[in-house]
C-alpha cells in the first residue's frame, strides 16, 4: 500500500541519469487493458514487452520518466487517413491541397517527455508484466500502431496497491508533475539532442515488424 505522506518533487539525481540508465525499448502501440484509462485523464500507450525481458530482464517494475520519440507513419487513425481504429472522430480527410480548418494537424514525427509504468499494477493484480507509457502531451486522436522509441531515463517509486481508483489517479497525477520537472533539467534536457534525438527519430526497426499481423492481432482483442 501507498504510504503516507508528502512526496519528492524531483526523482533522480540532479546530475543526470546513473546506471542502468539510459534503458532504450522500442515498439508498436499495441492495445492494451482496455480499462479506460482514458477516460480517467490517463491513456497510456502500452508496448511490447520482449524487448525489456530480452535487455534488461532484472529490472525492477515500477514508475519511471524518460522521452519518447514518436512516428504516426505506420498510424492511419492519426494522419487523417480513413481507420476504423478511431472511434471519436470523422474519417473523412479534406483534399491534400487544402488545410485542416479547425483539427490540431500532429507532426508525423515528434518527441515528448514521458511518465511511464513498468510491471503488474498490483491494484488490478495483473498477471502479465506491462509496459504503459503516458506521454505529456494532448494527442486529438488515438495513434494504435504508431511507432514508438523510448528512452527511459530515471526511475521515480515502486508500484502500490490503493484503497481506491481516486487514490491511483492521484498518485499517477503526482507522478507527472515529478516526470515533468525532472526532465526539465539541463542534464536530462541533453537526452533528446544530438546522437538521442537521431535514436528517438529512427524507426527503421519497424521494417521488420509485421504490421499486417499486428492490426490482425489488434481487431481480435477488440472483439
Ligand atoms: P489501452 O488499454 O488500449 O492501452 P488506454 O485507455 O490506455 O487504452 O488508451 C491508450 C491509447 O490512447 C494509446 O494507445 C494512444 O493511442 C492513445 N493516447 C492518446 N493520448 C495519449 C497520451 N498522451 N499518452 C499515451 N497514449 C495516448
Ligand atoms: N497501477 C497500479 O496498480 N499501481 C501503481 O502504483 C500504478 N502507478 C502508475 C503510474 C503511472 C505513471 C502510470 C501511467 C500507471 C500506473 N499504474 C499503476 C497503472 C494503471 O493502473 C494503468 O495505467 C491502468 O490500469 C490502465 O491499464
Ligand atoms: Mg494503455
Amino acid at each position: 500500500m501507498r504510504p503516507d505522506g508528502p512526496r519528492d518533487p524531483y526523482a533522480g539525481p540532479e546530475a543526470g541519469p546513473e546506471a542502468p540508465f539510459p534503458i532504450k525499448l522500442c515498439g508498436p502501440v499495441i492495445k492494451g487493458f482496455g480499462r479506460g484509462s482514458r477516460e480517467l485523464g490517463i491513456p497510456t500507450a502500452n508496448i511490447p514487452t520482449e524487448g525489456l525481458s530480452t535487455t534488461h530482464p532484472d529490472l525492477p517494475s515500477g514508475i519511471y520518466y524518460g522521452f519518447v520519440g514518436l512516428s504516426l507513419k505506420s498510424c492511419p487513425s492519426a494522419t487523417g487517413a480513413s481507420s476504423s481504429t478511431s472511434g471519436s472522430d470523422s474519417t473523412t480527410s479534406p483534399p491534400s491541397s487544402t488545410p485542416a480548418a479547425s483539427t490540431a494537424v500532429e507532426p508525423i514525427i515528434s518527441i515528448h517527455p514521458a511518465v511511464l509504468s513498468i510491471g503488474y499494477n498490483p491494484f488490478y493484480k495483473n498477471t502479465v508484466r506491462s509496459v504503459e507509457i503516458h506521454i505529456l502531451h494532448d494527442f486529438p486522436r488515438d495513434f494504435y500502431g504508431a511507432a514508438l522509441n523510448l528512452l527511459v531515463l530515471g526511475y521515480i517509486r515502486p508500484e502500490y496497491d490503493y484503497v481506491s481508483v481516486d487514490a491511483l489517479v492521484e498518485d499517477i497525477r503526482i507522478d507527472c508533475a515529478v516526470a515533468a520537472r525532472s526532465l526539465d533539467r539541463a542534464t536530462y534536457q541533453r537526452f533528446r539532442r544530438d546522437e538521442w534525438e537521431a535514436w528517438l527519430t529512427d524507426f527503421s526497426w519497424m521494417d521488420n515488424v509485421d504490421t499486417h499481423k499486428l492490426e490482425r492481432e489488434m481487431l481480435n482483442q477488440k472483439e
